[in-house]
């Protein structure tokens, strides 16, 4: 067998899911961010200090990763859970990141819950697509990605990434997303 430089030869393997817990139970990375964690983030930041003061620092979001070498040629995977909530009236989120090499896509399958995931682009583009139970966003090269909880369970979606993408939180850190998504008397608003 012939491989190509720069992509690892590594055996198959089969991993578990956990739908309904939004858990990957053996995986290897298991990336948890705190309400602390999201500090700069949220319009209101003063509420998001007494949500970590008030509730014991609250999980936020978790992912779960079975990793694979990094490189052009594989694919990355992950569960990513993101419990609801709000802080003031803006719904709990993800970071949100560009991709390294950013011409890397990636797809979100939805598996549980109900959301948005807002991208924009380094020129001023902004979407945001419906995530919900079944159905699967595509988030294509150059777009940075935030997913949104806007329901009342954990939004949990299975998402694959060419694996050489690498994350870079940095710049969407100092541009923020345009917009952001509220809820307010049971309504969604993205403004
Ligand atoms: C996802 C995200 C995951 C957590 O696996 O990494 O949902 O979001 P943040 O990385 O923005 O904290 C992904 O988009 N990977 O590329
Ligand atoms: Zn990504």
């Amino acid at each position: 067998m012939q491989t190509v430089a720069g992509t690892s030869f590594i055996e198959p393997f089969t991993v578990e899911i956990d739908v309904n817990r939004g858990e990957m139970p053996r995986a290897k990375h298991h990336i948890v961010r705190r309400a602390s964690d999201m500090r700069g983030h949220y319009a209101d930041q003063e509420a998001l200090e007494r949500l970590i003061a008030d509730s014991g620092d609250p999980v936020h979001y978790e992912v779960f990763e079975v990793p694979v070498p990094e490189e052009y040629g594989h694919l990355m995977y992950c569960i990513s859970t993101l419990q609801p909530g709000t802080v003031g009236d803006e719904c709990f989120m993800t970071k949100g990141h560009y991709h390294t090499v950013v011409n890397t896509g990636e797809t979100y399958l939805c598996l549980r819950g109900e959301g948005y995931m807002i991208m924009k682009t380094s020129d001023g583009r902004f979407n945001a697509q419906p995530m919900v139970r079944d159905r699967m966003v595509y988030v294509p090269p150059y777009w940075a990605h935030r997913s949104v909880n806007t329901g009342d369970e954990p939004l949990v979606s299975y998402c694959v990434y060419g694996a050489e993408a690498g994350h870079n939180y940095g710049d969407i850190e100092q541009e923020g997303f345009i917009k952001r998504v509220y809820r307010r008397s049971g309504a969604v608003e993205i403004v």
